[in-house]
């Protein structure tokens, strides 16, 4: 089995430790970070929610699955973040209040901190005053959100709208994405700009901050 293949299997078993050891087994053989992501870690994730949609799993096993994802993530952010160090532009990223979803929000976060930029990331069910504030905080460049609920979607509209109320939308370009959300949609509820992955996400931002 490779090793993509038993980074993805111990994945679903939720073995954290075992991710973590196989990873940097992986980058130690000199593989590269976007083959372990996307052949290993997401792979694994996919494998076990295409389970979940068939109810041949259930949600405190896609729950250890996802702790296991950020720990490998973890073990390659570090690894991104080694290969470059100067800050482009600050960025403040969160996942909107409501959802608890934050695998895609870090991984946009690891890629974007891989590109060069700094991010603040607020973690997940975030208000859409912590977004002002933060952004105030920390001069923010771009204020990014995530979203993977339909349910949890307009709220991208409610972060947008808290920018104009407080005086201070003109300061930032926002950008959103997450797997409902579309370009039209953040066109039409006041934000800039939509990216689908995490790789555009980052890629993005040179076109922004410059
Ligand atoms: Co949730 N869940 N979940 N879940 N969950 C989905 C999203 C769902 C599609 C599953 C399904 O029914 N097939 C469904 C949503 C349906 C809908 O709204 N249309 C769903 C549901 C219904 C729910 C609950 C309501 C279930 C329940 O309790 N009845 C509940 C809601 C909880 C809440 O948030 N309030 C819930 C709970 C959970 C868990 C806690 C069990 C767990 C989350 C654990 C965690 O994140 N720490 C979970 C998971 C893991 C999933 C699935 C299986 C995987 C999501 C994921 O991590 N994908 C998902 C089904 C699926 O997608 N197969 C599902 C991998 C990730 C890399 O992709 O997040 O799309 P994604 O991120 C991508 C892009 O979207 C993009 O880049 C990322 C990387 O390429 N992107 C951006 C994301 N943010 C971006 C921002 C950008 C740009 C790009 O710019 C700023």
């Amino acid at each position: 089995m490779s090793l993509y293949d038993q980074i993805a299997e111990v994945l679903q078993k939720g073995q954290v430790a075992e991710v973590q050891r196989l990873v940097k087994e992986a980058l130690d053989q000199g593989l590269k970070s976007e083959g372990i992501l996307n052949e290993g870690l997401l792979k694994g994730m996919m494998d076990i929610g295409d389970r979940w949609k068939r109810n041949e799993a259930f949600v405190p096993e896609v729950l250890i699955a996802a702790r296991a994802m950020n720990g490998g993530m973890e073990v390659l952010e570090k690894a991104l973040a080694d290969e470059d160090v100067k800050p482009k532009g600050t960025v403040v990223m969160g996942t909107v209040k409501g959802d608890l979803h934050d695998i895609g929000k870090n991984l946009v976060v690891m890629m974007m901190k891989g590109a060069g930029y700094k991010v603040i990331d607020l973690g997940v069910d975030i208000p859409a005053e912590k977004f002002v504030e933060a952004a105030e905080a920390h001069q923010a460049d771009v204020v990014c959100m995530s979203a993977l609920l339909t349910t949890t979607m307009p709220y991208i509209k409610t972060v947008v709208d808290e920018f104009e109320n407080k005086g201070v939308r003109e300061k930032y370009a926002i950008m959103a994405g997450g797997a409902p959300v579309t370009e039209e949609y953040v066109k039409e509820v006041g934000g800039d700009f939509y990216t689908k992955d995490a790789v555009s996400a980052a890629d993005k931002l040179a076109e922004i901050i410059n």
